[in-house]
């Protein structure tokens, strides 16, 4: 089972991202995808548009069904298996969790075979105030991340500031994959997709 972590903060795009991909790795890769949504913040309103999007995928592409991590990440890893066996499980974690802790877990688990996929952290191109102000969980974000997207470019087009955005995140993680991509109007998916499944 291989495991795909998209962090980012509040309202950077990860549920928008997370059913873009899901459908995209349904329909083009043919895998079977389980979604998990660890939101500590705003449970409700999360959980029924995970839900209700959920529905549709599942509807229309016949591969994806979305659980909320109701215990524990093992415990719903394994619920997962036993019930969908996916190949991929996606997580959604809150706004201000670090991969690194996620990782931890994972590798803590007996009796469950996991392929942590390349740790992905989206970044919102219009908060880029929230990267300048150190907010320590940003940068925990950026820095645990192989590849961080940076999200919304439909927003902004200037060239410059996108510029100064990349050099703030490689300050942060020298090493950093960025791409620039808009979950929302589906650009650069299809990138995404080949730096994490070649
Ligand atoms: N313009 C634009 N808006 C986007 C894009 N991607 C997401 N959004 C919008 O950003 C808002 C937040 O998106 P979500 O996918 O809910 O973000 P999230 O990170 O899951 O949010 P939380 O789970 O609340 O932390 C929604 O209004 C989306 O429509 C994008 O590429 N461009
Ligand atoms: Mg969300």
């Amino acid at each position: 089972m291989q495991f795909l972590i998209i962090s980012g903060f509040f309202g950077s795009g990860k549920t928008t991202l997370i059913l873009e991909l899901a459908r995209e790795l349904v329909v083009k890769r043919g895998k079977k995808i389980g979604i998990i949504v660890n939101d500590i913040g705003e449970v409700g309103i999360d959980d029924k548009v995970m839900k209700s999007y959920g529905l549709n995928v599942k509807e229309m592409f016949g591969g994806c069904i979305c659980c909320e991590m109701a215990v524990n990440l093992p415990t719903t890893l394994k619920t997962l298996r036993d019930a969908y066996n996916p190949d991929i499980v996606i997580l959604e974690p809150s706004g201000i969790a670090d991969a690194s802790n996620v990782n931890k877990v994972l590798k803590s688990i007996e009796n469950l075979e996991i392929d942590v996929l390349p740790v992905v952290s989206l970044f919102d191109a219009t908060q880029f105030d929230l990267l300048i102000e150190s907010l320590p969980f940003i940068i925990a974000q950026v820095k645990s991340a192989d590849i961080v997207l940076i999200n919304k470019i439909d927003t902004v087009l200037d060239p410059y500031y996108m510029k100064r955005l990349e050099e703030e995140i490689h300050k942060v993680n020298k090493g950093a994959n960025v791409i620039h991509i808009s979950a929302l109007h589906k650009l650069n998916i299809d990138k995404l997709i080949k730096n994490l499944l070649g």
